[in-house]
């Protein structure tokens, strides 16, 4: 049976495609889901993949990964900049492997992006590289699970 692979993912990205394509590239998130699924097949994982505005949302699901999933790869989006509620949520489910990506070079834009509070406890953090970031994740996971 094929292990599950949590891929999460925050507050407007449910958006990409439709603005900003200058920053976050023309594919919507529909499509990076597919990729995603299909590259997890390839890699023997079957991805759950999910978009939430809500904090709380993404908090839950990292719980629920924590008793269900190999591991997690999550955009937390602008969260990431802010949110002690995901550092904390990812902590309580160590040593779940935890892979951050973002589509951008958070550390080439505003100051305000270049700290995320998830990174200290993620295993890695993969930003720059657009949706391909997802597809790395998963490689990454798939040698560490
Ligand atoms: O580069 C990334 O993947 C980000 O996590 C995307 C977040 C941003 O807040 C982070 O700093 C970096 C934004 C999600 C997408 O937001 C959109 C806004 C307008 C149009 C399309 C997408």
């Amino acid at each position: 049976m094929p292990k599950t692979v949590f891929v999460l993912n925050g507050p407007n990205l449910n958006m990409l495609g439709k603005r900003e394509p200058s920053i976050y590239g023309g594919k919507n998130l529909a499509a990076i889901a597919d990729d995603c699924k299909q590259h997890g097949t390839e890699l023997g994982f079957e991805v759950d993949f999910r978009q939430s505005n809500h904090e709380g949302d993404l908090v839950d699901w990292i719980q629920e990964a924590g008793d269900k999933a190999a591991g997690i790869v999550i955009n937390p989006g602008a969260y990431g900049h802010t949110s002690i509620a995901l550092h904390d949520a990812i902590r309580s489910v160590a040593p779940l492997p935890v892979i951050e990506v973002h589509l951008s070079n958070i550390h080439a834009r505003e100051p305000f992006r270049h700290h995320t509070t998830t990174s200290p406890v993620v295993i890695g953090v993969i930003c720059g590289f657009g949706p391909l970031g997802y597809a790395l994740a998963l490689r990454a996971l798939s040698e560490r699970t």
